[in-house]
């Protein structure tokens, strides 16, 4: 069942949502340095490494093009990095502090990795709430996420539900470097805004790491588009990944369920029969409806749902926007063994 709202139309829908990011009163701007979304994705060398977090991009004149200045939006103030919608607490180097020419560092510093988390999860908030979600729709996660940029041993980055903050950890290359890791972990942010203690079970695991996977990529292409959208953590997979092109995972991949479920189940290699059936949406669709339909369905999801069922929830929300958009939804599922 959708829980709101059986009157809106698409067209009513992506109008209001060419208008829906209005920053609150009093929200202050800063200029900040960032790769977008990473360096081996935005200039296209697979070749890159880590080098153990030296900066070799500075003095490189075609490498130093991947640090890019944008505009942190959304701040309490201009002096720390603390908003609307991320608190950074980091755990590893000193709290990034406006230098007066803004919040300009280099990867080798541990203030650009704060930078990061800070910039691509507003940019992950604003999108959402672009499509709809917190004016003609229901909010989505809009709230202050803490951020952990955290030195532990593990190459591993995570969502903690009952603390409502994210890890960002520092393993290969640092996770916070990698656009795509950082909305990965609002990906698990956000369900669980959506349907408290979120993937409690092998196949909604999987459905959350697919979302956050999809969550991931959609946002990076909106934001700062690169040529293979379907790659997924582009630079982060440089530490762990021997083939090319490096990837953490694709959404463009041909598992189908029930056959290509890992025995014993593992979320994330399941979560990609998930992530194609969103991409196929949004191939179908178009990224803003595609979106809009994904998110507004995850508010029916229970915590414990099954791929079935969720792929269900999401053709009804489809159908909210019209015969053909809950065609090409069917559709997307049917190809995966879902509908
Ligand atoms: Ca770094
Ligand atoms: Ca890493
Ligand atoms: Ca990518
Ligand atoms: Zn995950």
């Amino acid at each position: 069942m959708l829980r709101f709202g059986p009157r809106a139309t698409a067209g009513a829908l992506l109008i209001a949502g060419a208008l829906a990011v209005a920053p609150p009163a009093g929200a202050a701007t800063a200029p900040g340095q960032v790769f977008a979304p990473n360096p081996v994705a935005d200039l296209g060398i697979q070749t890159l490494t880590d080098q153990k977090d030296v900066d070799y991009f500075s003095a490189d004149p075609n490498l130093r093009r991947a640090y890019r200045r944008v505009t942190l939006t959304d701040l309490a103030s201009p002096a720390a990095l603390s908003g609307t919608y991320v608190a950074v607490k980091s755990d590893t180097g000193p709290a990034a502090a406006n230098t007066g020419a803004g919040f300009i560092f280099t990867r080798d510093q541990d203030q650009f990795e704060q930078v990061m988390a800070y910039y691509w999860i507003t940019q992950a908030q604003r999108y959402i709430q672009s499509l709809g979600f917190g004016s003609t729709l229901p909010a989505v996660n809009r709230r202050q996420v803490g951020v952990r940029i955290n030195q532990f041993g593990g190459d591993n980055s995570f969502f903690r539900d009952t603390k409502t903050d994210i890890t960002l950890g520092k393993g290969g290359v640092d996770d916070a470097e990698d656009a795509e890791v950082i909305v990965h972990e609002y990906g698990h942010s956000v369900q669980d805004a959506q349907v408290a203690s979120f993937g409690t079970t092998a196949d909604s695991g999987a459905i959350g790491e697919g979302f956050s996977d999809y969550l991931a990529v959609t946002v990076s292409a909106a934001v700062a588009p690169t040529p293979d959208p379907a790659c997924v953590a582009d630079w982060d997979s440089t530490s762990y990944t021997s083939t090319v092109p490096h990837c953490l995972r694709r959404v463009d991949g041909t598992k189908h369920y029930p056959e290509d479920l890992r025995s014993p189940r593992e979320v994330h290699a399941d979560g990609e029969i998930w992530s194609r059936a969103l991409w196929d949406i949004r191939q179908a669709l178009g990224a803003r409806l595609a979106d809009t339909i994904i998110i507004r369905a995850q508010f029916d999801f229970t915590a414990d749902t099954t791929m079935l069922a969720a792929a269900s929830d999401t053709i009804a929300a489809a159908g909210v926007y019209g015969r053909a958009a809950q065609k090409a939804v069917t559709a997307a599922f049917a190809a995966r063994g879902l509908a």
